[in-house]
């Protein structure tokens, strides 16, 4: 079964702006009219109810939004990159893979949230004319748009979670009690993954149920199909735990014990969610005596006798359940001191530490306030420093963009208060 999903993302990159002139040919001082790049496209998720699990994504190693295009002259701008919205079912949540901060927890239909921004078109050579410079030389490269690695973690959001040993009845009850259509057999693990129905009352209250592959002995350290959906139980509500009383195959006290024992040995909250009991295939000819067994070792617990084939005390269980459910959400109501917390993830787009200006010919001028701060604390007349300071400036970019600009060696550079030559 997959719920646990890894997976790269990559938003699209902004197109670098243009730099270029108006005609050119005949006007070479025509003045600069370069436009701007388009935006790199975002990554979205977004619920999509038709899925219910994250087997698509399995095999998908990375996701990728559209680059923008970049700026063209007649102060064009390109196109933007083409946004991906990537559908996954309810209850999925998504982690940063780094540092396992969660991002969004999708528990909406028709939630969606922004997972990884695009970066910002570049600014064409346009909007780099002043008045004692007339004719830049620079463009902004556009800003990498943003990459992640995720972790996706389904979680099944049932309100109640149908669980006991293979083969007792559990898809047969989430069959008869909502529109499911689980796969019925008697053969153990008949169910792999968790189906899922809703449960409407006659009195139009109702609640979402969920059955569960079945659980054995030792399934808390990952025997049968263990671990796996034990996460997704955590999430329900109330538990039925349905038991086999008809004695065949199975010792219902045996069973009733060891499944508490691996609730417990995997997540001690387990232990304590509410649980109806549930004595199923009732209509069996033995299973008034294998019942009154089972009470014998249980006396005081509330057991709810059924037969899921002949529907017998089916509405029972589920008015139990209702109450049991109705009860939790209250709690949780209380519990609640402040209005839910939505988790959406806020991209702060990181703005360039500097730009770079064309101050006539053979002469840059770098504007940052960073690099003046850092200018103001060093002395330059001192080699070590100065040294220093220039493989800053490297590593921040500032010699690339200069380059790029159309800096070459011998240049002038004004920095701060000081005006350095240029080496490529
Ligand atoms: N006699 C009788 N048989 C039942 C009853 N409920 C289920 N069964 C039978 O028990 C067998 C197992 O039923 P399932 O509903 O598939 O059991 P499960 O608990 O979902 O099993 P896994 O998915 O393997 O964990 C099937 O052959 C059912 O027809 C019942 O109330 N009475
Ligand atoms: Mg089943």
């Amino acid at each position: 079964m997959i719920d646990l999903v890894k997976l790269h993302v990559k938003a699209g990159d902004g197109g670098r702006g243009a730099v270029a002139w108006r005609h050119e040919k005949y006007y070479p001082n025509g003045g600069p009219f370069g436009g701007d790049g388009g935006d790199g496209g975002d990554i979205w998720f977004a619920v999509d109810t038709n899925e219910t699990t994250l087997t698509k994504l399995r095999f998908t190693r990375s996701i990728k939004a559209g680059n923008g295009a970049p700026g063209m002259t007649k102060k064009m701008h390109g196109k933007s990159g083409e946004d991906v919205i990537v559908g996954v079912p309810l209850g999925t949540m998504i982690r940063n893979a780094a540092n396992n901060d969660l991002l969004a927890d999708l528990t909406e239909p028709g939630q969606k949230v922004l997972i990884a921004h695009g970066g910002r078109g570049g600014l064409g050579n346009m909007h780099f004319a002043t008045a004692r410079n007339d004719a830049p030389e620079y463009a902004q490269p556009g800003e990498i748009g943003e990459s992640l690695d995720l972790q996706l973690e389904l979680r099944l959001l049932a309100d109640a979670g149908l669980i006991g040993f293979p083969s007792v009845g559990k898809s047969t009850f989430l069959s008869v009690v909502t529109n499911a259509k689980p796969e019925i057999a008697d053969y153990p693990f008949t169910t792999i993954e968790p189906n899922i129905g809703v449960v409407s009352l006659p009195d139009e209250r109702g609640f979402v149920l969920a059955d569960m592959p079945g659980l054995i002995e030792g399934a808390s350290e990952g025997k049968g199909l263990g671990h796996e959906f034990l996460r997704h139980i955590r999430r329900c509500r109330v538990l039925i735990h349905v038991l086999d009383m008809s004695g065949s195959e199975r010792n219902p006290a045996e069973d009733y014990e060891i499944i508490n024992k691996e609730l417990a040995g995997y997540d001690l909250s387990l232990e304590e969610k509410p649980q109806i009991v549930v004595a199923n295939k009732m209509d069996d000819e033995y299973a008034g005596l294998v019942l009154e067994e089972f009470k014998q070792k249980y006396p005081d617990l509330k057991v709810y006798e059924i037969s899921a084939l002949t529907h017998e005390g089916i509405n029972e269980v589920l008015y139990a359940a209702m109450e049991q459910i109705e009860q939790a959400r209250e709690a949780e109501e209380e519990n609640r001191e402040a209005p839910e917390e939505t988790v959406v993830y806020r991209y702060e787009p990181k703005r360039p530490d500097f730009t770079v200006e064309s101050q006539g010919p053979r002469r840059w001028k770098v504007v940052s306030e960073k690099i003046n701060r850092l200018v103001s604390e060093i002395d330059l007349d001192r080699d070590d420093e100065a040294y220093q300071f220039a493989a800053t400036l490297q590593k921040m970019g500032v010699d690339k963009a200069l380059y790029d600009a159309g800096a070459r060696n011998g240049d002038q550079v004004i920095v701060g208060d000081y005006i350095m030559d240029f080496v490529e």
